[in-house]
């Protein structure tokens, strides 16, 4: 098959998401093509059967804002007739649902026919694309997709909730490519680089920003920490950095803390992890919960959206309401006690992610493309 993948190239899911499945497609000796603004943070061009477009945005002093939108829909049109693609995957409804619309109607005057395959990834339903301001034209591409897909029942019952969707939605779960998963063993994961041997490492990744209510995330560590020796990896980086810090120094515990910023290399980083923090206010998913279980570690997250789908109370970790930043300290504290109730949670968690593998998972996706294109 001859598939366009539209996503946001950075360290968010949805591209990491988009990404990787991309990759594995062309693996399987798909023709894939990424059309985005920049390469996109994961991708590796690992076969020749990869792609990359530019969608270049040209500047005018006449535009506030500069009109991606428009650019990007005459990138599509430009690579779907230049190599014949059947499909435009587009990860994240705003705005690559709407400017994939647009580029199937300019497409179908010239007589050429592609499908569109929407996939909604979280924020898109449930935060920005709700709003009054976007509500309308999210609605519209939903609905003139010609399949959507959601990432979880969770966020499958929020967009049935939140908009008019005349459309059936099939849920896709994330999953993970384990082949490349590092499979890190004790020995070659220098903990002692972070943590003193008698310290317990916690872990939290993210885009810091508000709704995944990282001052949560320094307010729980605060609580582990007075009755566990530990450290704190902050991976990402985003707008409440600095005010994770300036709680971290007005709590005392600054100097346990390590802001590490963006990374290519989480799987590698979470090994040194013993437990992962996602006290989020919604999370569709949370890969990067799948990400920690992955890499062995239980995981201590809010029982908003689609985490309980992903993550097992009293199995994987521990759900709790969101902002009970106590309950989700005890429940840390309570994984963190003991050596053997830690062994086995992190076994838990390792088995729990591989439902999440790519081999279940992407043969839905492959399912989907078939079907779309007859
Ligand atoms: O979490 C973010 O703000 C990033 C966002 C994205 O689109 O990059 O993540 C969303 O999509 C991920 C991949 O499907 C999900 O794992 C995240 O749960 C989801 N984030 C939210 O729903 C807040």
């Amino acid at each position: 098959m001859k598939i366009g993948i539209v996503c946001y190239p950075t360290f968010g899911g949805s591209g990491v998401v988009a990404t990787e499945l991309g990759m594995a497609l062309a693996e399987k000796g798909h023709h894939v093509h990424f059309i985005t603004y920049k390469q996109p943070v994961r991708l590796d061009f690992i076969s020749s059967n990869i792609h990359f477009h530019e969608v270049f945005v040209e500047e005018y002093p006449l535009f506030q804002f500069q009109p991606y939108e428009l650019a990007l829909s005459s990138k599509m049109v430009e690579i779907v007739e230049m190599y014949g693609l059947e499909i435009l995957h587009v990860h994240y409804a705003i705005p690559h649902a709407y400017a994939a619309y647009m580029a199937k109607q300019m497409l179908a005057q010239k007589g050429i026919s592609v499908k569109v395959v929407t996939t909604l990834h979280g924020t898109d339903i449930t935060l920005v694309g709700s709003h009054p301001t976007y509500k309308t034209a999210v609605e519209f591409s939903i609905n003139n997709s010609d399949v959507v897909t959601t990432v979880s029942e969770s966020l499958k019952r929020d967009t049935l909730r939140l908009f008019d969707i005349k459309k059936e939605i099939k849920v896709i779960y994330n999953f993970i490519d384990f082949k490349k998963y590092p499979q890190i063993t004790e020995a070659e994961c220098k903990r002692n680089s972070i943590a003193k041997d008698n310290e317990r490492i916690i872990a939290h990744v993210s885009n810091l920003r508000e709704v995944k209510r990282p001052l949560d995330v320094i307010k729980i560590y605060a609580e582990i920490q007075k009755s566990i020796p530990s450290k704190l990896l902050i991976i990402g980086d985003g707008p409440a950095r600095e005010a994770m810090e300036c709680l971290a120094k007005e709590l005392g515990i600054y100097e346990n803390v390590l802001f590490l910023g963006n990374s290519n290399e989480v799987g590698k980083l979470l090994c040194y992890s013993d437990l992962f923090l996602l006290p989020s206010e919604t999370e569709s998913f949370g890969l990067a919960a799948l990400e920690a279980m992955a890499a062995r570690t239980p995981v201590i997250s809010t029982n908003s959206g689609g985490l309980p789908e992903v993550n097992f109370d009293g199995e994987t970790g521990f759900l709790s309401p969101i902002g009970d930043v106590k309950d989700m300290a005890k429940n840390a504290v309570y994984i963190l006690e003991n050596e053997e109730r830690l062994a086995a949670f992190k076994v838990r968690a390792f088995e729990n992610s591989q439902r999440f593998s790519l081999d279940n998972v992407l043969p839905s996706y492959k399912e989907v493309y078939k079907e779309v294109i007859g």
